[in-house]
């Protein structure tokens, strides 16, 4: 194991330790953490090997039975309402925070991102601690009577592997059920955003969370931290956000040892515009949707679909509406949009930028790299960008780019939509903007998507199933939903 230190040791000199039984734990191998907005190293973080990831894992499967596993659930519940409100308390680090490590513009840090972080312990605690469970009073073949019920007990050590694009909401939307359930965690947050993470580690030792209930490895993916974490013999369930071909590679470790898995991935979200739709609505939700967090949303929408009737007028407004938005530093002069999260991600990007191109797009607006100030050149801009004049073949409207980006098509009948829609390995999201009840419903039923929206993008009540149709995801988490995967159902049979 690497070295125990005080954190006021490391924070001067912006290093980030991993966080194991309760102590921050340096290691000699490093990587440089980040800023998008300009390129330039802001900090330092520990990179956990092997002995790091086991001695986590460890700690977690002995905090299992510790004063962990003997808490009553109403202080359980309590205590992740004090998690909640120590973020709130701490609002101001946490959203400068995942500012700094994504470039994400302020608004969306301070009404999305951080807001969920809190909600994400609240609403599970609360949800959880009311749910009934299920009796079956029976017959017995001998004339008795025996009474059946369910028990949901935790499932034990769980790995939470999440993404750079919103790092504190997801991060928290597997961490919230977990502990409200009563797991134990071992958190690795995407090597691109390491910094939220150890923020929540300091929140749950300033609660006083017992030591070993919730761990936090840095490090990258494939043959490091996070494979290890996924192939350890005591984890026992794995849940992970990311994209699908990595969901892949997790699902072979966690098949050692037969372990669940819950999977939120990629997608290829269509959005549908009925010509009868409010114009206007559809509009300001298509740009939200193309372009919110620089197009770096999973639910995002990158393939638009218009009814020819309307076709002209919502490419244009739609593009007219890319062209104003103001790329710029979170909180500076009115910026409206912040970088990509790295130099890997603005070359994927600008690739797909280039395949366009090639493939004879007819490139309405955006399309590049936009001009910047010189303090932020060396960041990872990238231009919002309204493609229009490609089959449903080409490779830009089937291969998810996760940038500021769609390519709108027309389209004549309902039947012809819903098959265009449905034709992708992904199955996310989609919206519909119709003012039509019957064709709401409609595709309510017919596009194969985990969520629907109608009329709205990425509203969000807890309570409700959430995850991904076919390559987008293994499983639903929110509201009951998620006691599947964070409890083993248990049935005690009593003879009575
Ligand atoms: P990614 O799959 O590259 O990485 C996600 C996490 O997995 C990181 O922490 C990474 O270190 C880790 N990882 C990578 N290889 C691993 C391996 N072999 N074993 C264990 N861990 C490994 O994804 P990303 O680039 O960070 O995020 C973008 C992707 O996430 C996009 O595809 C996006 O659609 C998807 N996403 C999906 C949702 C959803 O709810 N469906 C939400 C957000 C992001
Ligand atoms: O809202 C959520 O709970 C959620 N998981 C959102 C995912 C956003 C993807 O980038």
């Amino acid at each position: 194991m690497g070295q125990i230190v005080k954190l006021d040791d490391v924070r001067t000199a912006s290093l980030l330790p991993n966080y194991v039984a309760g102590q921050w734990v340096t290691t000699a191998q490093r990587f440089d953490n980040i800023d998008p907005t300009t390129g330039e190293v802001i900090g330092s973080v520990c990179e956990a090997g092997r002995g790091e990831v086991d001695a986590a894992v460890m700690a977690a499967r002995k905090a299992l039975s510790g004063p962990w596993g003997q808490m009553k659930a109403a202080d359980r519940v309590a205590m992740l309402h004090a998690i909640a409100d120590r973020i709130t308390a701490r609002f101001a680090d946490f959203v400068a925070a995942e500012v700094r490590d994504t470039g994400m513009p302020l608004h969306f840090a301070d009404h999305v991102n951080v807001p969920r972080g809190a909600a994400n312990f609240k609403v599970f605690a609360d949800l959880f601690a009311n749910v009934p469970t299920e009796t079956f009073p029976m017959d017995t073949p001998d004339g008795g009577t025996a009474l059946n019920y369910g028990l949901r007990v935790p499932r034990g050590v769980i790995a939470v592997i999440s993404p750079w694009n919103l790092p504190l909401l997801l991060t928290t939307w597997k961490l919230g059920p977990a502990l409200a359930c009563g797991n134990t965690v071992v958190l690795k947050p995407s090597e691109e955003t390491p910094s939220s993470a150890n923020l929540l580690a300091e929140v749950m030792a300033e609660v006083g969370v017992p030591d070993g209930v919730f761990n936090v490895i840095h490090g990258h993916g494939a043959d490091a931290a996070g494979q290890w974490l996924t192939e350890h013999p005591e984890v026992d369930g794995i849940t992970f956000t990311g994209e699908t071909s990595t969901g892949e590679a997790i699902m072979r470790a966690a098949a050692k040892g037969v372990r669940p898995v819950s999977f939120e991935m990629g997608g290829k979200n269509s959005a549908v515009v009925f010509a009868d739709a409010d114009i206007d609505a559809a509009v300001a939700g298509l740009a939200r949707s193309c372009f919110q967090n620089t197009g770096q949303v999973c639910l995002g929408t990158e393939r638009v679909y218009v009814e020819r009737a309307v076709f002209d007028e919502v490419v244009a407004r739609l593009a007219a509406v890319a062209r104003a938005l103001k790329p710029g530093r979170p909180g500076e002069d009115g910026a409206d949009f912040g970088p990509l999260n790295s130099r890997t991600h603005q070359e994927k990007v600008l690739g797909y930028y280039r395949i366009a191109r090639d493939e004879g797009a007819a490139v309405v607006t955006g399309g590049g790299v936009p001009a910047m100030p010189d303090h932020l050149k060396g960041g990872w801009w990238i231009e919002p960008t309204v493609w229009t004049g490609l089959g449903d073949d080409a490779r830009v409207v089937n291969e998810e780019i996760f940038g500021p980006c769609c390519h709108i098509a027309p389209f004549d009948s309902i039947d012809e939509v819903i098959g265009r829609v449905n034709a992708t390995r992904y199955g996310l999201a989609a919206s519909v903007w119709t003012s039509n009840l019957s064709t709401a419903h409609r595709m309510g039923a017919a596009l194969e998507v985990g969520i629907c929206w109608v009329n709205s993008w990425f509203l969000r009540d807890l309570r409700t199933a959430f995850g991904g149709a076919k390559q987008s995801g293994i499983g639903r988490e929110g509201g009951v939903h998620s006691l599947e995967f964070y409890t083993e159902l248990r049935n005690v049979c009593v003879r009575l």
